[in-house]
């Protein structure tokens, strides 16, 4: 199956992966340039090595479809993967009067007593955000992110940009252009974003009636980011063939710098010693038309039998 491109990229980056260190002082094995190819009509790309929460990556993608930046909304469907980059955000701010956060993610690793304080301390944001308005509004931004700058770009005259929007008509009107493309990467809005965007453009080709899709992800956290983001844009790209009327052809995944965490290993060697089964189906609720229209309860997979979760430290 498609799966065995994943596995594929696991095997090569620790074949001949270089070490490197990163931002977060874990430390990587790393590649650059890489692409892998998924055939849409053999399936859906959920990994079936391990289990991937599908539901989280459905919420994430309705979150950007919206154009929303903010984790309440992710919080509200019991999505959590997005915490740390805004609680950090609090911890950092002059309002913060709790035990001191710095450097939470890697001390949490090492220290018992103060992955406990952490713990703590995230569980008051979280129910903060969930519960006050004002605070959500001021700490559960995320900055001007994916969300923003599909859905409303600045541009120089004040005004704003739907790049989703627009790119759906265009594939409708002009199917065969060569300019079926979105940024998330807006240079300016760069130094105000919690995370730079690490999918950082797409673009969309059509032929013979489906619908393609390539993304080039600057950076991929090879373990626990990049399940979800093959996930997440082959939902996207059946969400906009289904409106568009098109069958689906292939995500083509194109990554810069695609790395292992030298604290992934372990649980990479558990997953590749598992014999992939045969991928899920989506399901998508026929009533609804337009991208703009699907809630969570209108995507589903079948058929989804993955061998259990592996655990693993997300890098802060
Ligand atoms: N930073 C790093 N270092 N790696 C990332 O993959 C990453 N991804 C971000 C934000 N920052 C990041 C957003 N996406 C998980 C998956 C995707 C994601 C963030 C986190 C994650 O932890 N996945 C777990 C399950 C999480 C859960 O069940 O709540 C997994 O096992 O897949
Ligand atoms: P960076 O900004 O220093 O590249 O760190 C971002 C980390 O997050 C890096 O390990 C890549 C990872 N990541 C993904 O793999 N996929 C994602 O969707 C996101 C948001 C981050």
């Amino acid at each position: 199956t498609s799966e065995q491109a994943y596995l594929q990229l696991l095997r090569d980056v620790l074949a001949h992966g270089v070490r490197k260190n990163d931002r977060t002082g874990t430390g990587t094995i790393s590649m650059f340039g890489y692409q892998m190819r998924f055939p849409l009509n053999e399936g859906f790309p959920l990994l079936t090595t391990k289990r991937v929460p599908f539901k989280l990556v459905a919420s994430e993608l309705l979150w950007f479809i919206k154009g929303d930046t903010n984790i309440r909304y992710l919080l509200e469907n019991k999505n959590n993967i997005w915490n740390e980059w805004a609680f950090k955000r609090w911890v950092e701010s002059s309002e913060y009067q709790g035990p001191d956060m710095t450097n939470f993610g890697l001390r949490c690793q090492t220290d018992e007593a103060f992955a406990l304080q952490y713990e703590a301390e995230m569980s008051l944001f979280k129910e903060r955000i969930l519960t006050d308005g004002a605070f959500a509004a001021a700490y559960g931004e995320l900055g001007d992110v994916y969300g923003k700058q599909w859905r409303a770009w600045k541009t120089a005259q004040g005004d704003t940009i739907d790049q989703l929007k627009d790119v759906i008509a265009a594939i409708k009107s002009n199917p065969d252009s060569r300019r079926l493309i979105v940024s998330a990467w807006n240079p300016e809005d760069v130094p105000s974003m919690a995370l730079p965007p690490c999918h950082t453009m797409f673009q969309f080709y059509v032929s013979e009636g489906k619908l393609s899709c390539q993304l080039y992800q600057r950076s991929g956290d090879i373990f626990l980011g990049i399940p979800f983001n093959i996930a997440s844009y082959a939902l996207l790209t059946h969400l906009i063939a289904h409106e568009c009327g098109l069958g689906v052809g292939d995500f083509v995944h194109t990554l810069g710098d695609a790395h292992i965490y030298t604290n992934h290993l372990e649980q990479i060697g558990i997953q590749l010693s598992r014999e992939p089964r045969s991928l899920p189906k989506l399901s998508l609720n026929p009533s609804k038309r337009s991208v703009f229209e699907f809630e969570l309860s209108d995507i589903a997979v079948e058929g989804y039998d993955p061998h259990p979760t592996i655990k693993a430290p997300v890098a802060v």
